[in-house]
This record gives structure tokens, C-alpha cells and sequence, in this order.
């Protein structure tokens, strides 16, 4: 029996503003390669429809979670991020996804990875991708995952069960440094930019030195072509100086556009996921641009002045809303560091079942 005829055991739940296929790592192939195939197969890529697979049409939508137990002394499960392409035939492992990291915990349960508690329960994970450990901690009550609360976070609608994420050592990521360049501040086609990876690699930019206000809805940046354009020319020329190469094809590193916030926030976004507009922002991406704009001397720390001194909790302002990050940085070392950050997400179970891929 192969894949095709049999199909394999997935998940799919919604974890933040993204949407996954959960798999135990144990129900795919061991070979990459295979692996790869079988995922493309069954999300439908490539296709700008996806029609015939489980995918969403967007990036946000093609993401795989591989859940597994772990071998580090520190962690109940290992999980593998995959972003799979939608036109293209591309998967990469190249970065984290906070929100998808949301629906892991809950997944571990499910499955009998980990035992549940009976009022809550925490799930350390291990984020393969970046080597580094995030705890879940969500409510359990009598030993189940209950996914219904009162929790909402922007760019989806009604409410859930919060899943609390806390990070560490997410410095470096996917470039081994929180300031890949070396540099608080580099200059790139003649735009300021700030290099940052704490959890995600991403260039800060302001709005305004792309000719934007920095408050454009997602609809408006998604049509503007000349910018996504010059988005894209500036990432790859930033992605070379973070050291990650030739990035075209690369969903790394993201592009974050900073503005003064105008909704009562801390900060407003406007991020490419590396070429689209996020209509919201990821996680670890808002952690990373929080972090930079801490950093004395980076783009945006100028937007920081109002911020109550010693608070840890910045509200990111994005597209669709808001995020509340937690952020510690210790900016008195030199190079700075990481401490720690935290989120609060939600998540929810869409089916579990088998999934067929396509021929
Ligand atoms: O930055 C989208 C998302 C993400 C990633 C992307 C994420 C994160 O919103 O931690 O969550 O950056 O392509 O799911």
C-alpha cells in the first residue's frame, strides 16, 4: 500500500492567524524528499487555487506542522515547521511560525504525545527549525484540550480558548545572531534598515522611505505592484547582507514596515511575507521587530520614546488590528540579548481525519 492509496492520518487546526496540516512525525515518510512530495500532493501545490488539495490559496494557509516526541532533555515534542509554496512547488524549513506553533500543544494532547493535566496543561516544544524551545500552556479541563473561550485576537472572528506561548532562546534563529549584520542599522539602496532574528529574521524599514504612510490597508499594498516590487529587490539585497544568501526563492527574511502608532498602540506594521502583505503579522516576526526597535540607534527606536519605561508588553498594530507581544531585551550588553518574549494566542481543531493526496 502506498500514500496514495492508503492517505495518512493529519489534523488540520487553525493556530493564530494561520491554518495548518498537523502531522505525527511517525505517519510520514522518513526520507525528506518523499516527505516533500506527499505534502505538496496532498496541500494542492502548485496552484494558485489549490483546488484539488487541502490548501488555502495563501501562504498563511499552506503551512505543515510535523509533531513528534523529542529526544532533548528539555522538551516533550519536536516540532518541524514547513512552509510549502502555492504556485510554486516549494517547501521550506527555513523559518519558524509562531501561530502555527499555537495549535502544536493542543495537537501533542490529542494524539497522546503528552498527558494532559486536569485543569491545564503546558507542552515544551522544541521548534526544530531554529532549535530552540517554546513552552504552550492551555486549558485542559477533566484531561481534555477545550478549544472554546473568550479569547479573541485579530483576524479571526469570535472567541477561544487562549493558548499561551513563551519563548527563549529564539536569538539567531534562522542566522545564528539578533543582529545578523553586525550592525544596529545598515544602509541598503539608500533605505535605513535594521536586521534583526529573534525568532524570525527580518528587515525594518519605515514606511515613510518607501513612500508610504505606513497605515495603506492590506488591500491597497497587495495592489500596489511597483512597491511589492521594490519590496522584493530590497529583501534579496538585505537577505545577501543578513547572510542567508541568494533568498529569492526564499520565504526569508521578512520586510516589516514601521509607522508611529495611530491606534492607540505602541507600533504599527505593515509586514511581507517575504513579498505579500501579512494581513496581520506573524508572531515571531512582531517579537523581532519589537526587539529591534528596543535597540538604541535601530530604525524605529524613535517610535520607543513614548513607551512606559521597563513595560514588557507592546501592542503591535497591524493591518487587521492588534498584537500584544511580550518582549525582554537586555540592551546593556554589547552585542544586546534576548531574554525571553511571550504571546498569547488561540487555536481550534478543524478536522482530524485522512488526507488523500492528489496523483
Ligand atoms: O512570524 C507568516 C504567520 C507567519 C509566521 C509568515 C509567524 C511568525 O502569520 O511567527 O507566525 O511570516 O510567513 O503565520
Amino acid at each position: 500500500m502506498t500514500y496514495d492509496d492508503s492517505g495518512v492520518r493529519c489534523t488540520m487546526l487553525r493556530g493564530g492567524t494561520s491554518r495548518g496540516l498537523f502531522f505525527d512525525a511517525r505517519d510520514l515518510p522518513a526520507d525528506p524528499a518523499v516527505r516533500d512530495d506527499l505534502l505538496l500532493r496532498l496541500m494542492g501545490t502548485p496552484d494558485p487555487r489549490q483546488i484539488d488539495g487541502l490548501g488555502g490559496a495563501t501562504s498563511l494557509t499552506s503551512k505543515v506542522a510535523v509533531v513528534g516526541p523529542s529526544g532533548h532533555p528539555d522538551a516533550d515534542v519536536d516540532y518541524l515547521f514547513l512552509q510549502l509554496g502555492v504556485e510554486e512547488a516549494t517547501v521550506s524549513d527555513k523559518q519558524n511560525c509562531g501561530n502555527v506553533l499555537a495549535g502544536v500543544g493542543p495537537f501533542a494532547v490529542e494524539r497522546g504525545l503528552v498527558a494532559a493535566g486536569e485543569r491545564e496543561t503546558s507542552v515544551r516544544i522544541r521548534m526544530v527549525n531554529s532549535d530552540s524551545l517554546a513552552v504552550a500552556t492551555f486549558p485542559t479541563p477533566g484531561g481534555h484540550v477545550e478549544y472554546r473561550g473568550d479569547v479573541s485576537i485579530a483576524g479571526v472572528p469570535g472567541t477561544a480558548a487562549p493558548v499561551v506561548l513563551d519563548f527563549a532562546d529564539t536569538e539567531g534563529s534562522a542566522t545564528g545572531a539578533l543582529l545578523p549584520t553586525g550592525n544596529v542599522r545598515d544602509t541598503v539602496d539608500g533605505i535605513d534598515v535594521t536586521c534583526v532574528d529573534n525568532g524570525m529574521p527580518v528587515a525594518l524599514a519605515t514606511a515613510a522611505s518607501f513612500g508610504l504612510t505606513g497605515y495603506e490597508t492590506h488591500e491597497e499594498l497587495a495592489a500596489d505592484t511597483g512597491l511589492l516590487e521594490r519590496v522584493d529587490a530590497f529583501r534579496v539585497k538585505v537577505g545577501a547582507l543578513m547572510g542567508l544568501g541568494d533568498v529569492t526563492a526564499s520565504s526569508v527574511p521578512k520586510t516589516i514596515l514601521l509607522a508611529p502608532a495611530a491606534d492607540g498602540g505602541g507600533l504599527c506594521t505593515r509586514s511581507f511575507i517575504p513579498v505579500r502583505p501579512h494581513t496581520a503579522i506573524g508572531v515571531l516576526a512582531a517579537v523581532s521587530a519589537v526587539t529591534g526597535a528596543l535597540l538604541p540607534g535601530a530604525v524605529g527606536h524613535e517610535l520607543t520614546r513614548d513607551w512606559p519605561a521597563g513595560a514588557t508588553t507592546v501592542d503591535v498594530e497591524h493591518p487587521t488590528g492588534h498584537l500584544l507581544v511580550d518582549v525582554v531585551v537586555d540592551t546593556a550588553t554589547d552585542p544586546p540579548r534576548a531574554v525571553r518574549s511571550g504571546v498569547v494566542r488561540t487555536a481550534r481543531k478543524l478536522f482530524d481525519g485522512t488526507a488523500y493526496p492528489r496523483a
